[in-house]
């Protein structure tokens, strides 16, 4: 017996990574509807072998339904998962809407496993931003063994955390680049994008921060340990998907880099490829379409007294979205909604 099982937004590139990955990891469905806004309604979308068309999410009744996946964006989770909620179904939202209220929990399977319990205080489980997923499931493991103090972050994310007008903006912009008088004008972003890079993710706050950043630092101390003090810059960078980062960690106590090393081999969810040799480490392009977080340059920074640096890579829209929703339903189901 399985699950009767909603996407929202499954028209989406995160919705259709969802879809994906709800086959591939073969999660026991019994029915899959795939539900998008009334502009896009009646696209097919592939689910397994299966090509299903999608309904309204407008005046969708979901009673009888065990678990919606929501990849709509703030607004619309706003109108719709309440409703979703109150008729008896559990959202797994991947919007930011609700992260940060201390009542709905934040959950990656791989940390903090046990949150998902408190999913019926509004039956509601929040997916956290893609830039934190992947790095808090390098940081639990290590935290474990030498609790960390401070991290030091920085990011170069893909043009796909942006959506699907942003991976247009990227390849018309730099195809233009070739043919004169076909230059693209930036768009989505603020900057030209194409051979650059730009420091702006999300919206300025009055701190001189941005918003990606202050996600980074409040769903880290939520998920893994308020304690931690960590500071990022965000930084968008001309590649369709994967987001890398690049990590230094201060702990408490000593922590060797070949110790960190093996613990981070341990740890789910990772793979650790670290040659000391040209190649020897993981770019974005070679993680996409995986589930793992990859972990490479593993090293100690000798600056401080208790410090690692590594290098942190993920596909975005699998570990940083739709694989951890799948995730926090996989554990929903295991641990509170036992089928069968
Ligand atoms: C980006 N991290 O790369 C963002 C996308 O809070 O879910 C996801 C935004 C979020 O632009």
């Amino acid at each position: 017996m399985g699950y009767k099982v909603v996407v929202a937004g499954a028209t989406g590139n995160v919705g259709r990574e969802m879809l994906n990955i709800l086959a591939e990891r073969q999660f026991p469905v019994d029915e899959l509807v795939p539900l998008a806004s009334r502009r896009s309604l009646g696209t097919e979308v592939s689910f397994g072998d299966k090509t299903l068309k999608t309904k309204d999410i407008d005046g969708f009744d979901f009673s009888g339904y065990d678990i919606a996946l929501f990849a709509i964006g703030s607004d619309a989770t706003k109108k719709y998962a309440p409703i979703a909620a109150a008729q008896g179904c559990v959202v797994i939202d991947n919007s930011s809407l609700y992260r940060y209220d201390p009542e709905i929990p934040l959950v990656v399977p791989e940390v903090n496993p046990e949150a998902v319990d408190n999913y019926k205080n509004k039956n509601i489980i929040a997916n956290p931003n893609c830039s934190t997923a992947q790095m808090v499931v390098a940081l639990k493991p290590l935290h474990d063994r030498a609790k960390i103090k401070r991290v030091v972050v920085s990011t170069y994310q893909s043009v796909s955390g942006s959506g699907k007008e942003a991976i247009d903006e990227l390849w018309d912009q730099t195809k233009g680049m070739y043919v004169p008088g076909q230059e693209v004008e930036p768009k989505v972003y603020p900057k030209q994008i194409a051979f650059n890079v730009i420091p702006h993710i999300d919206v300025f706050l009055d701190d001189g921060s941005t918003k990606e950043e202050w996600k980074m630092v409040a769903e880290t101390k939520k998920i893994v340990d308020p304690s931690i003090k960590l500071t990022a810059t965000c930084v968008r960078v001309p590649v369709f998907v994967g987001h890398s980062e690049a990590i230094n960690i201060e702990f408490e106590e000593f922590l060797d880099e070949d110790e960190a090393r093996d613990i981070l081999r341990e740890a789910p969810g990772i793979m650790v490829v670290d040659k000391r040799e040209p190649g020897g480490y993981i770019t974005p392009i070679e993680c996409v379409g995986d589930f793992a977080t990859y972990i490479s340059r593993i090293r100690q920074d000798s600056t401080i007294e208790n410090g690692i640096n590594l290098w942190c890579v993920s596909d975005n829209l699998r570990k940083g979205a739709a694989l951890n929703a799948v995730q926090i339903a996989e554990t929903l189901g295991k641990r509170c909604l036992k089928k069968g």
